[in-house]
């Protein structure tokens, strides 16, 4: 069996998560690494055991190269998608997809035309059970849907000395905690639910409106052993908590919280999905169990063994019951879809991984959070 050869470009906490994953598939091989500079490309290549150590121009004029992972700040998935597509190469890029909805849209457009295969990260859609709530909300196991109750709650920038790319505007986008992890809920959410999100209220908060930027480099999640001397104070644009009410298509309403600010929560995504039969519980700190709420019986509690979810959700599991899967089971299940998919060419009619069309969704939802923030008041999504 011939494998696929894939570049990732960029090296910070996402980009080995991705080679991790991808070398868990049998027809892949992760051949060439980018990084800003060459040497820093050959040390992290090095590092993580890649042939080719490369620029981004360099990648992209390698012929044998057939897919690259853009795994760079916000500011660059744009820009570099683009330039990917245009070298005939199939992308998968990390979220957000861009930085406003004109570039996502020319990204959508682009990747359509040329009919490769394009997917966003949205990898949580990628927890067994995740799936397997949407698989028996499609069966009709939960009814019409009543509420949504989300949080994605994280601490990494819990302290005022807890500094990343992500805190500049310039780098990461206007919004911050929603369009880093309410965006994953949000894709969740309509994932799951199968309702559209047709109106948003939102309220952000920025607990620290000044912060300690440390004065030489830091990758995401790896602030904690800088001294006083090794920062200077920089003011604070964007939210580190956001409360939003949501109304979706069916007219039943919603909420959501995200908090970058909260004590002891590492990083976990809950949902809570109530219908007219019963209410699906999620937690990603206990991913391997789903509570199944019931109004006029026991409540029970689904593990992801293989044997009890439905087919459809049986795919996305390796291991028998018991064999706990987490986070970086999700990538893999995620490229083990959209390697199929480039093993045969092209971008599937209707793909089962999330593509730059729901990555351009993301960033409208996005932009209407804020946009409501702004204006204090509901804003309708088109
Ligand atoms: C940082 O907040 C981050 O790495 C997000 O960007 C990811 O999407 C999420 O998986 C974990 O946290």
């Amino acid at each position: 069996m011939s494998k696929i050869n894939i570049g990732v470009v960029g090296t910070g906490f996402i980009g080995p998560a991705h080679i991790e994953a991808l070398r868990r598939l049998p027809n892949t091989n992760v051949l060439a690494l980018c990084e800003v500079t060459p040497e820093l490309a050959r040390q992290k290549a090095d590092q993580l055991g890649i042939e080719r150590a490369c620029t981004f121009e360099e990648l992209l004029s390698m012929d044998d190269i057939q897919a690259v992972h853009i795994c760079t700040p916000n500011f660059l998935h744009y820009s570099q998608s683009k330039a990917a597509l245009l070298a005939g190469k199939h992308v998968v890029c990390e979220k957000p997809l861009a930085k406003d909805l004109h570039e996502a849209e020319e990204l959508v457009q682009l990747a359509k035309e040329t009919g490769l295969v394009n997917a966003v990260h949205f990898n949580l859609r990628y927890y067994p059970l995740v799936r397997q709530m949407r698989v028996m909300r499609e069966k009709g196991e939960l009814g019409e849907l009543y509420s949504v109750i989300g949080s994605y709650l994280q601490d990494w920038l819990f302290y005022e000395t807890d500094y990343n790319w992500r805190l500049e505007p310039d780098k990461s986008g206007d919004s911050r905690a929603i369009a880093d992890i309410g965006s994953h809920l949000m894709d969740l959410l309509e994932y799951v639910t199968g309702v559209k999100t047709v109106a948003v209220m939102a309220d952000f908060n920025t607990i620290h409106k000044t912060r300690k930027k440390p004065l030489k480099p830091v990758e995401t999640y790896s602030g904690k052993m800088l001294q006083p001397e090794d920062y200077a104070d920089v003011p604070i644009n964007t939210e580190d908590h956001a409360n939003v009410l949501l109304k979706f298509d069916n007219g039943n309403r919603g909420v959501i919280t995200v908090s970058q600010v909260s004590a002891g929560r590492k990083n976990q995504l809950k949902i809570e999905i109530s219908g007219a039969k019963k209410t699906f519980a999620f937690d990603s700190e206990s991913p391997n169990q789903l509570w199944i709420g019931n109004r006029d019986g026991y409540n029970q509690t689904m593990n992801d063994d293989p044997s009890l979810v439905h087919a459809e959700a049986r795919s996305v599991i390796s291991f028998p019951g018991g064999h706990n899967e987490g986070f970086p089971d999700t990538s893999k299940q995620m490229f083990k879809e959209v390697y199929a998919a480039i093993e045969a060419g092209k971008q599937p009619e209707n793909p089962t991984y999330p593509t730059f069309a729901d990555g351009y969704r993301e960033l409208l939802i996005c932009e209407k959070i804020l946009e409501s923030n702004r204006k204090q008041a509901w804003v309708e999504v088109e």
